[in-house]
């Protein structure tokens, strides 16, 4: 601390006077590291003895003494700034915004109000259909939205160049990784993954949505980026009667309603047999009274192939289950009377509006 004795003012005093303000720095800097409020460290006993001392220097070399206080003051309101700086949080770049996110709030257009929009009416059902299947017992996981051709093909049974690989009019990057025509391409990971369930007895039960991608001929039932859940049911003894049961009590459930519903025998290579399931559209949906127009196919289903369940480390002989891969967008437009599939991704408001 400068205390001074009062006696006659020396060359002495002001390098004493110097040498204080080094110490004072360090004690300053330690104190400087544990204050939480840091601004308060202007107000440390230590500063405000400098400041007295500056009238007991020599009147020569005082107002060079001020200075040099001055200047520690001044260090010392850097130090705030960069503590308070380091501690506000780093905003990420929003590359979408649509004004310079350097400019101050105040100046940036106003937001609308989360008011006016609403969720999509494709994200409502898809949290529905989940919480239904949950309660059912299944539980959800996610899938992806690239993938690789063990899972879009080998692991499912498609034999290479299997003329059924071209029934999914796959999407393929240069590099040969596929956008999944289905979600049947979570089937291996799921079976794996929950495998160790049939060994304590308990089955796999889980369902799968996502976006999958198909180069398809559009029209009013068919697009080319949708929506699907797969299904996957696993255990000892498990038969097509269980699947039949499932999907229905499934059906009833989300359509609120005991629907016609018909199963006929199809063709995957993943399920053998292999059935599609459809549903009777309601008559506002029917164009004609044709055998045509009076389904619409909501689902492909069936037994899961045993070259499937061995792909994936599980014995056909000990476990059976059954697999299903719904349409979303199909199921939603039966629901609620939608008579073309391309109004989801339109950006229509006032078909948007609607399911506010
Ligand atoms: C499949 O995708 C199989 N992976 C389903 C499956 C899973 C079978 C597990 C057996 C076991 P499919 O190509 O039929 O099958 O499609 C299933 C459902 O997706 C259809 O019933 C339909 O509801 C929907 N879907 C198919 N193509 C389109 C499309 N282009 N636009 C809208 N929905 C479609």
């Amino acid at each position: 601390m400068l205390t001074r004795s009062g006696h006659a003012i020396k060359d002495k005093e002001f390098l004493n006077g110097m040498k204080e303000i080094d110490v004072a720095r360090k004690v300053l800097e330690n104190k400087f590291a544990e204050l939480e409020d840091k601004s308060a460290i202007l107000r440390a006993p230590e500063l405000r003895a400098l400041f007295d001392g500056i009238r007991e220097i020599d009147p020569e070399k005082r107002s060079e003494y001020g200075k040099l206080v001055n200047e520690l003051k001044l260090e010392l309101q850097e130090w705030i700034d960069s503590s308070i700086a380091a501690d506000e949080p780093v905003l990420p770049l929003d590359i979408t915004a649509p004004w310079d996110v350097n400019t101050s709030p105040n100046n940036r257009p106003q937001l609308l109000s989360s008011a006016l929009g609403s969720i999509h009416p494709l994200t409502t059902e898809m949290n529905l259909i989940c919480d239904i299947y949950q309660r059912m017992g299944f539980s959800v996981e996610e899938s992806r939205e690239i993938d690789d051709d063990y899972h879009m093909f080998e692991s499912l049974n498609f034999p290479e160049d299997h003329p059924a690989r071209d029934d999914y009019d796959t999407f393929m990057t240069d590099e040969g990784l596929v956008a999944p025509a289905h979600t049947s391409t979570m089937q291996n990971r799921v079976l794996q993954k929950h495998k160790a369930n049939l060994e304590v007895g308990e089955p796999i039960a889980v369902v799968i949505p996502d976006r999958v991608f198909r180069n398809e001929d559009l029209d009013a039932t068919h697009e080319h980026t949708f929506y699907q859940i797969e299904g996957v049911y696993i255990a000892k003894n498990v038969t097509v009667g269980n699947l039949i049961a499932t999907l229905s009590a499934f059906m009833n459930e989300y359509f609120g309603q005991e629907l016609k519903t018909k199963l006929q025998p199809f063709y995957f290579p993943f399920t053998e047999p292999s059935f599609e399931f459809a549903i009777e559209r309601p008559d506002v949906l029917k164009k004609d009274d044709s055998e045509e127009q009076k389904w619409l196919e909501l689902l492909g289903c069936g037994m899961i192939h045993p070259n499937v369940l061995r792909m994936a480390g599980i014995d056909p002989e000990i476990y059976t289950g059954f697999a299903w891969g719904n349409g979303i967008e199909r199921m939603v437009m039966m629901k609620n009377h939608i008579e073309d599939i391309r109004h989801f991704e339109s950006a229509n408001l006032k078909f948007l509006r609607q399911f506010k």
